[in-house]
């Protein structure tokens, strides 16, 4: 049986592989699957649309050997981005619910 932080790193794994097998390089995000990948797997992430502008800074941002995909490593950097963004989250409202009571 599965406990919750073994399922997440699975779902992380499983994720990048159902889109990354979509085109090309079968363990390689192109753009087209990112885009994909983002706007279907992390809608929150997305809560205004991106721009075509911005999409291709993300990209950019990620492709750190620049060789225009993302590879499993350089989407683990970003998903541990995206984790850090949430518990900052996690913490802020955590010390407003400290300081009411
Ligand atoms: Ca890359």
């Amino acid at each position: 049986m599965a406990v919750p932080l073994e399922q997440a790193l699975a779902v992380m794994v499983s994720t990048f592989h159902k889109y990354s097998a979509k085109q090309g390089d079968k363990f390689k995000l192109s753009k087209a699957e990112l885009k994909e990948l983002l706007t279907k797997e992390l809608p929150s992430f997305q809560s205004k649309q991106m721009d075509d502008a911005e999409f291709q800074k993300i990209m950019s941002d990620l492709d750190v050997n620049k060789d225009n995909e993302v590879d499993f490593q350089e989407f683990a950097c970003f998903l541990a981005c995206v984790a850090m963004g949430f518990n900052d989250f996690f913490k802020d409202q955590r010390q407003k619910q400290l300081r009411k009571k």
